[in-house]
């Protein structure tokens, strides 16, 4: 054990837990001074943060492991952190925990070309394993705008869903097996290879979703999917919303080899235009536009194009089949969060509404925002196939959740999910009930109470501290 005058002067910092987590992780992976501590203190929204007690860098799953036991002996609250890439405000600090940040954990071991899997640290991110995947004609399943920051830790702890969801499925169908540690410092390790095991609770598919409120992860044993070599990407515009998603479902009824299936706006498109520099798509402006791939290993151009050629309601297309046309053309939806971050400090709420009602909700959406405030701009953008769209609210101070509440109160008299991909975090955790029934709710606080009896996890994400609650509008 170092001295401890040591590590005040190394560190930076003056008390007994961050002289104990220097004693595991290292005084150069403990800091509490401000200036390190900053990029970790806000999200990438800017609408949430708080100030962290100190950061933790554990390197394995045995340091990760002894940093939770020490902090849940010192009786200190701890939020995990991967990228700090997440929209609900779960991976900051509120106010005094110790922040335990994953990004030393990046390593790529015993990567199976011939069974489609790798074992990899929960720091590494999605771009890093794609290129470590692509050496063996592999890449990774889920696939995001955030993809170079966002880590595959993070992104099971979100249950993170992505662009090729209509292909893969989310995050939650890539997990084969994990390693996690405990708040009692215990590891939950299933990283053993086989296809199938049925050998009781599914403690990873648990951890999966579970938002850094029960565990840990450390490590993840992953599915890897075949590299297509032949992409064909389509870009329609509409005049209805009715028929953009009439459109995209008969492509993914009819294109096979369909990989995408995403929709944005005219006011989000302009956005894209204005902050990225870039032309819009087509000499109109429509309201409506969905952008479709289809990837194999033959050409897939023509499946895709036939199958909308003769969409009702198409106004204009554009078909990309080489690299430079594809990126192009991705970038008008791959760009929207940044530019409409570019523009203020949003309210982000990530719904998914039943196909059938989609078109009725982009309507009723902006009619509750605009009622609230008439100068507030909404723009729709999202994961057409899954009825999931991205309302992102511009114009409302970070702390008025106004716009909030009546969103994901209209979700719900929809019949839909006020989290599509996002997570709850501390953004919705005080709408949960509107979703999930009580017993729903009691059977997760069940869970989280015997796996984390302390309430060191992540407290204020998922469930709302009681002091958070506020009177709820009936
Ligand atoms: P963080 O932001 O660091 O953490 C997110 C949550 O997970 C927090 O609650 C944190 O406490 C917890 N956590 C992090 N690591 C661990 C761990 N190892 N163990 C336990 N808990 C942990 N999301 C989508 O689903 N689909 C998209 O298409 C998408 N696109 C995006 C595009 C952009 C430009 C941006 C900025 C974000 C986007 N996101 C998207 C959101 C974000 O990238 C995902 O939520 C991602 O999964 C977060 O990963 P992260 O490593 O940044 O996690
Ligand atoms: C996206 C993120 C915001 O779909 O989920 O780009
Ligand atoms: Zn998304």
């Amino acid at each position: 054990v170092a001295p401890r005058n040591r590590l005040v002067c190394n560190a930076h910092v003056s008390d007994s837990l961050a002289a104990r987590l220097a004693t595991i992780v290292g005084t150069g992976n403990v800091f509490a001074d401000a200036d390190r501590r900053a990029t970790y203190e806000t999200d990438w929204t800017r609408r949430f943060s708080g100030p962290a007690r100190l950061v933790a860098r554990p390197g394995s799953t045995a340091e990760v492991a002894a940093v939770l036991g020490a902090c849940a002996d010192a009786g200190a609250a701890v939020v995990p952190q991967g990228g700090n890439t997440g929209l609900v405000g779960g991976s900051v600090p509120r106010g005094g925990e110790v922040v335990l940040s994953t990004l030393r954990l990046t390593s790529i071991e015993s990567l199976d070309a011939a069974a489609g899997e790798v074992t990899v640290g929960a720091g590494l991110t999605v771009a890093a394993l794609n290129e470590a995947a692509a050496a063996h004609g592999l890449r990774f399943g889920v696939d995001l705008a955030s993809r170079d920051s966002a880590t595959l830790g993070g992104m099971a702890a979100t249950n993170a869903g992505g662009i090729n969801v209509v292909r893969y499925g989310m995050m939650r169908a890539q997990v084969l097996g994990m390693e996690a540690a405990l708040p009692d410092g215990g590891i939950v390790s299933r990283l053993f290879g086989v296809g199938r095991d049925n050998t009781g609770y599914d403690l990873p598919n648990l951890f999966v979703g579970s938002e850094g409120t029960l565990a840990v992860v450390s490590k993840l044993r992953l599915r890897l999917v075949p590299m297509l070599p032949q992409r064909a990407v389509v870009l329609l515009a509409f005049d209805t919303l009715g028929a953009a998603i009439e459109t995209a479902l008969r492509a993914r009824r009819e294109v096979e080899a369909l990989t995408a299936a995403e929709c944005f706006f005219a006011e989000g498109l302009d956005l894209v235009c204005r902050h990225a520099g870039i032309p819009a798509p087509f000499t109109g402006r429509w309201p409506y536009y969905i952008l479709l791939e289809a990837a194999a290993r033959t050409d897939q151009s023509m499946a895709l194009a036939g199958a909308v050629a003769d969409a009702p309601g198409v106004r204009d297309s554009a078909l990309a089949t080489d690299a430079r046309d594809r990126t192009r053309l991705w970038a008008y939806r791959d760009r929207h969060t940044e530019a409409i971050n570019a523009e203020g400090v949003p309210h982000k709420l990530d719904v998914a509404i039943p196909l059938a009602r989609l078109d009725e909700f982009a309507k009723e959406v902006r009619a509750v925002v605009l009622d609230l405030s008439p100068a507030a701009q909404v723009v729709l953008f999202g994961h057409i196939a899954e009825g999931n769209l991205h309302v992102n609210i511009l114009g409302f101070a970070p702390d008025d959740e106004r716009p909030d509440e009546a969103v994901l109160r209209l979700v719900a008299s929809m019949g839909g999910s006020i989290s599509a991909e996002h997570g709850i975090g501390v953004a919705k955790a005080r709408w949960l009930e509107l979703t999930r029934p009580p017993a729903d709710i009691a059977a997760m606080r069940a869970v989280k109470a015997a796996l984390d009896p302390r309430g060191i996890m992540n407290p204020g994400v998922l469930f709302p501290r009681p002091e958070s609650q506020v009177p709820r509008r009936e």
